[in-house]
């Protein structure tokens, strides 16, 4: 079945900019802001600004210039914390979907985590 996108989701509030963001990146295809409630020193969400609900939906319905754009503003990111691997301790992006991946937002996320050693990537259910 193919996949609805909800356009009342709390992230195309925030690219509508009715509902304000700390922006860290943008570009014409994303953008990167902070997570309202952080998990580690640093917490940043990067979104497409195109209505894709989860990440399977982005990579299956974009454009080759949505995805172009998309993973490059998480490499902008990656490179503003200064977090890369050449430069810094590291990280871990995360993309949530569906039920059993507990997505809250259904517009999809790629989380990118760091600042601190994060444990090993899954807890025990
Ligand atoms: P997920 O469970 O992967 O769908 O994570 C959703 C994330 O979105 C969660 O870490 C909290 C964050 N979040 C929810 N509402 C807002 C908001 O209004 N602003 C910002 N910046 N982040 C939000």
């Amino acid at each position: 079945m193919a996949y609805s996108y909800d356009d009342q989701n709390i992230f195309a509030k925030i690219l509508r900019g009715d509902i304000p963001n700390n922006t860290v990146f943008e570009n014409d295809y994303a953008l990167a802001f902070r997570d309202l409630y952080p998990q580690a020193p640093d917490h940043v969400l990067v979104i497409p600004k195109g209505p894709y609900v989860c990440y399977d939906h982005f990579a299956n319905a974009a454009s080759d210039a949505e995805i172009v754009g998309f993973t490059r503003a998480i490499g902008e990111v990656c490179k503003i914390l200064g977090v890369a691997d050449d430069a810094g301790d590291g990280y871990r992006t995360i993309a949530n979907s569906g039920e059993h991946g507990v997505q809250e937002v259904e517009h999809l996320h790629v989380h990118i985590l760091a600042g601190r050693p994060l444990g090993r990537m899954l807890a025990k259910a």
